[in-house]
């Protein structure tokens, strides 16, 4: 099939078609030298994370679980959305190399990038607390692979998306205000206004851009006298050249906003916003607009290594050899890493009882445990923030 972008189907990415080359020549050379059927354990786990970060938010399960469908392996893993730590396993396959070795690049790249996208997501709402955050990142991805940010994004914490496509996957409705083509095109912000406030369906809220031609605070006051009472919010989107004191903009918009009655507007900021802005201005914003920084996460930097082979404990030098097991205290968010054939009951900091976090999602090629819905995986998440400390850049 001849394909018009530059991204490869599922077929191809299920053969291992889609992976690099040393993985081929490695099954090449198992294949011929007979050791293909050879069992391993192999582990996703990450030593190092983000900058300031201490933790991070799994995800990509779901389409892990789909990769290794079909594939004769034991898979097992931390539900999607678990928040885990360095060195921690958050996968282990179980089989023989030559089933799924050439599956490697494959495997990471669905969890690093859906994980870095959820972390920074969940870092943001961390930082938002109460406020909203909307994940706008998708102009900042290649489409074919926006539906899986906009899951991520989701999962990680945002409370909605405005990606149409990634919003019917994850089963929400998209949410987006307007953009300042719209006010360009009527050449007249009033109208703009007037003329979304007339054509846009009832339901969606009317969140107005104020940015376009004046000061924030004076579009504003202009938005909430044209579409008074119906007004919801207005989005300040200002840009970076002229963004000298954003906080103070938002703190004069409402004063003026209050002296004339429309306290009721909400004020949305976009435009380069990320965990540490959120932080300093959540105080008097409302919502938060995220693109690039969510979107273009750092990277999760997930290694696939070989940890046994004929059940024996192996690992490169640097790596802790042998199949692990994580715990977690259901009292407090304390994770304990253990060689398997440890059993822990109870937690070393608070004696809570604990739980095993690895666990079977795939046994002999079939998927074995629930794939939860986002809306499901996405509280399970907000739940763990609670109880996470976020470490910020105070410089930036
Ligand atoms: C906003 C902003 C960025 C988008 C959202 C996200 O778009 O200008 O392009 O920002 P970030 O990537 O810096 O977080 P709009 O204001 O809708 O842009 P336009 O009207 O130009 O389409």
């Amino acid at each position: 099939m001849k394909r018009i972008f530059h991204v490869a189907d599922d077929a191809s990415i299920k053969k291992g078609d889609v992976t690099d080359i040393y993985y081929q020549r490695t099954r090449d050379i198992v294949i011929t030298r007979g050791l293909a059927d050879q069992r391993v354990v192999m582990d996703v786990h990450a030593y190092s994370l983000p900058p300031m970060s201490d933790w991070a938010v799994l995800a990509g399960i779901e389409e892990t679980a789909r990769l290794f469908e079909g594939v004769d392996v034991n898979v097992s893993a931390m539900r999607e959305g678990t928040i885990f730590n360095r060195y921690e396993p958050v996968l282990r396959v179980e089989g023989a190399y030559g089933a799924f070795g050439v599956l490697e690049s494959t495997v990471l790249g669905l969890l690093r990038q859906a994980s870095a996208i959820a972390t920074k997501a969940a870092r943001c709402k961390k930082a938002a607390r109460e406020k909203g955050v909307i994940f706008f990142g998708i102009r900042a991805l290649h489409p074919a692979i926006t539906p899986m940010a906009d899951r991520s994004a989701f999962i990680g914490g945002c409370d909605s998306v405005s990606g149409t496509f990634g919003a019917k996957l994850i089963g929400e409705e998209p949410v987006g205000t307007m953009p300042h083509e719209l006010i360009l095109l009527f050449g007249d912000q009033v109208e703009a206004w007037k003329a979304f406030d007339e054509v846009v369906s009832e339901d969606v809220p009317r969140i107005v851009l104020c940015d376009t031609w004046f000061d924030e605070t004076v579009e504003a006051l202009l938005a909430a006298k044209t579409l008074g009472e119906k007004l919801y919010g207005v989005r300040f989107d200002t840009p970076s050249t002229r963004r000298g004191d954003v906080r103070r903009i938002v703190e004069e918009a409402r004063w003026i906003l209050r002296l004339n009655g429309f306290d009721h507007v909400k004020i949305v900021v976009s435009g380069g916003v990320n965990e540490d802005r959120i932080a300093k201005l959540c105080d008097v914003v409302d919502a938060f607009g995220v693109g690039t920084a969510i979107a273009c996460a750092p990277s999760i930097d997930f290694a696939f290594d070989i940890v046994e082979t004929k059940g024996k404990a192996i690992a490169k030098r640097g790596k802790l050899p042998g199949r692990k097991e994580v715990y977690r205290c259901t009292k407090c968010p304390r994770h304990q890493l253990v060689p398997a054939f440890e059993r822990v009951e109870t937690c070393q900091v608070c004696g809570g009882k604990v739980e095993r976090l690895l666990k079977p999602l795939i046994e002999r090629g079939k998927i074995v445990a629930e794939l939860p819905t986002p809306k499901k995986i996405r509280s399970y998440v907000l739940k763990q923030l609670e109880a996470v400390e976020l470490r910020l850049n105070t410089s930036s």
